[in-house]
């Protein structure tokens, strides 16, 4: 039988609820691989209610646990998964542990969720936003930010079109092979396809580099120009509801998707060759042509089946929609309905139906 694929996640744990880990671990389960968790804290609950108690662990305590994971051999990983950190010194414990990692397996794939925040506010101490500039982008095979982390990374502000393509090229320039803004609100984008009825859109905007050249498939020197930029967009219509979690919940999904993608192709021998699979230039993880694409509209498809749900809940709950309260007033309302509907949905997790198409721009 096949060999599963194994990924190490880093990042917080929840008593109670759907964030972080819990939010990422069952589908990454469910969709085949094994998941091995580290946890950067253990919080009662996500930071978006009225209070949350628990602890926020320190370098030393992440390093440790890895140490004698390594040292007990258990770390032949396939992916590293990092998502909220908890505290800015955890930044440099992902940074050894994937440097440890790829001295072990140079195609370590590693997704970097920049986890900072979203719509216009931080929930995490602002150092990291140079941190993950500085110590993990020049690492990752993949980031993930949502509109508000991507404006951050890249001190821009993304309006229209223009200026998510211009997002996403600032982040392959930093050397990082896929970047999925994982939604945007574009003003001069509307996509009429989804019907009528539905007024307002968000936007996936995704790209992969693509090795164009006939280099051997090994880091060859000059694969700087070796690559093409392949970019794409998936619209989708907008929800009103509280979905925290979501972005943990999405890059889990796209990370199993591409995980599916490459098992399929570890026999094929040509794909390697052209670096696709996981044969990957530098040991980064360059895809082969239209595999983000792939996954990101697999991904997509089981998030928006699960946001669907979650906002139709809070609707028949009676859970007020966020726009009518402050943030304050938000966090006083003590309700539940806070959380994503996960488990409720798990048969889309490994049947979604794809609705939502990628354009190519
Ligand atoms: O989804 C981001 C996230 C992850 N983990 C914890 C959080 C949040 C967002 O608030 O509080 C603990």
């Amino acid at each position: 039988s096949e060999k599963t694929i194994k990924v190490l996640s880093v990042q917080s744990h929840v008593v109670s609820g759907y964030v972080g880990n819990r939010a990422a671990t069952f589908p990454m389960q469910y969709l085949g691989l094994d998941v091995d968790v580290i946890n950067t804290v253990q919080f009662s609950n996500h930071t978006q209610y009225e209070g949350f108690s628990g602890q926020a662990f320190g370098a030393q305590h992440v390093l440790d646990l890895f140490n004698m994971v390594s040292k007990n051999g258990l770390h032949d990983y396939d992916f590293l998964l990092s998502g909220y950190m908890g505290t800015a010194e955890n930044v440099d414990a992902v940074k050894e542990i994937c440097q440890r990692l790829r001295e072990n397996n140079k195609k370590l794939f590693f997704v970097l969720d920049t986890v900072l925040g979203d719509y216009g506010s931080l929930y995490v101490p602002e150092a990291l936003i140079g941190l993950y500039k500085k110590v993990l982008c020049p690492l990752a095979s993949l980031v993930t930010p949502n509109q508000f982390e991507a404006e951050l990374l890249t001190d821009r502000k993304i309006k229209v079109l223009q200026d998510a393509v211009d997002v996403i090229n600032d982040l392959h320039d930093i050397g990082i092979p896929n970047v999925v803004v994982t939604s945007a609100e574009l003003e001069d984008v509307h996509d009429e396809s989804l019907g009528a009825e539905v007024e307002k859109q968000l936007h996936l905007i995704g790209s992969q580099l693509v090795v164009n050249c006939k280099c051997s498939g090994s880091d060859c020197g000059d694969c700087k120009n070796c690559y093409t930029r392949q970019m794409f967009i998936i619209s989708f219509p907008f929800l009103s509801g509280y979905f925290t979690g979501a972005g943990d919940l999405f890059c889990s999904l796209l990370l199993a998707r591409i995980a599916n993608i490459l098992q399929t192709k570890t026999h094929d021998a040509n794909a390697t060759k052209k670096c696709g699979g996981m044969g990957c230039v530098g040991g980064r993880g360059i895809l082969g042509e239209g595999d983000l694409v792939q996954a990101c509209e697999r991904a997509l498809a089981t998030q928006a089946t699960i946001i669907k749900a979650t906002h139709d809940y809070q609707q028949s709950t009676g859970v007020p929609a966020p726009e009518g309260l402050d943030r304050s007033q938000r966090k006083n309302q003590m309700v539940k309905g806070f959380e994503l509907r996960l488990i409720p949905n798990r048969e889309y997790i490994a049947n979604p139906k794809v609705i939502y198409k990628a354009r190519k721009l």
